[in-house]
């Protein structure tokens, strides 16, 4: 007898990958745009399991603390993913197609109707910036959005990273959209279809400011995104988890090699 998959499971793995991915959906917004995607995570069929599926290129992440739980996504979006009450998240390994100049991610974000910490949406980070590329988006506590995009340097001082903030706060238990763009000429946030232009200080961490400009990439390191947590403040490799996005749930997270028009996005 032949060990290991047999000729029928290796067919329809072939065919599965074979597969154009299914697209199309009535989830608003740009995220119907196919062009320049990498990885797209719709949580429609991840009920349960121990992985989310990557629809477009396999990038397969894998459920911490417990297996995905489901809920329901904005209109038109079908499934989210909950982070539940055990406060699951999600890590997707390094991958070469992560070397992005320029590019962008897209997502719904649902808050809770308390934010008792800071959230970590999604985090790509460790605590120094020897390599380049480093991201982190986040919810401070008083509900603003702010994303931080870091260049290559040894200095210890935060002044030059790119930092980008709501400069209200999220509203809470809806669905918002959030398009973030990195590379030249700019990294930018969107907040339901609008510029974020926040200023001033945030409560993640002193040592950096909204409104920081940069046109920073993500290209150049070799972490793994963490969904639902930071590692902003990790010594080591996912050594650190911080700020889990309790409460909250997750919608349609698309990472792009091309920045997009994220301008008048209308929540459903
Ligand atoms: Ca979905
Ligand atoms: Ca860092």
């Amino acid at each position: 007898m032949a060990c290991g998959p047999t000729e029928d499971t290796i067919a329809v793995a072939r065919d599965q990958a074979e597969t154009s991915p299914e697209l199309a959906t009535d989830c608003p917004g740009p995220v119907a745009e196919t062009e320049g995607v990498v990885a797209l995570y719709t949580f429609d069929q991840d009920q349960g399991r121990a992985q989310v599926a990557d629809v477009v290129g396999n990038h397969n992440g894998s459920v911490q603390l417990g297996l995905a739980a489901t809920v329901d996504g904005p209109d038109g979006c079908d499934r989210a993913f909950s982070f539940g009450s055990d406060d699951q998240y999600i890590v997707i390994d390094d991958s070469p197609d992560w070397d992005l100049e320029v590019g962008s991610v897209d997502l719904w974000l649902w808050l809770p109707a308390e934010l008792a910490n800071n959230i970590g949406v999604f985090s790509r980070d460790l605590d120094q910036r020897q390599a380049p590329g480093h991201i982190s988006f986040f919810v401070d506590i008083e509900g603003r959005a702010v994303l931080r995009v870091q260049p290559q340097d040894d200095e210890l001082e935060n002044s030059n990273d790119a930092v980008a903030c709501s400069a209200a706060a999220l509203p809470l238990e809806q669905w918002v959209h959030l398009g973030i763009n990195f590379g030249p000429p700019a990294v930018e946030l969107f907040v339901d279809g609008q510029l974020a232009t926040g200023e001033g200080p945030d409560a993640i961490i002193g040592g950096w400011d909204c409104g920081q400009p940069g046109e920073y990439g993500i290209a150049g390191n070799d972490l793994p995104w963490v969904v639902g947590r930071s590692t902003f403040r990790s010594l080591e490799v996912l050594g650190t988890l911080e700020f889990p996005a309790s409460g909250g749930a997750i919608d349609h997270l698309r990472i792009s090699s091309e920045r997009r028009d994220f301008s008048g996005l209308l929540a459903p």
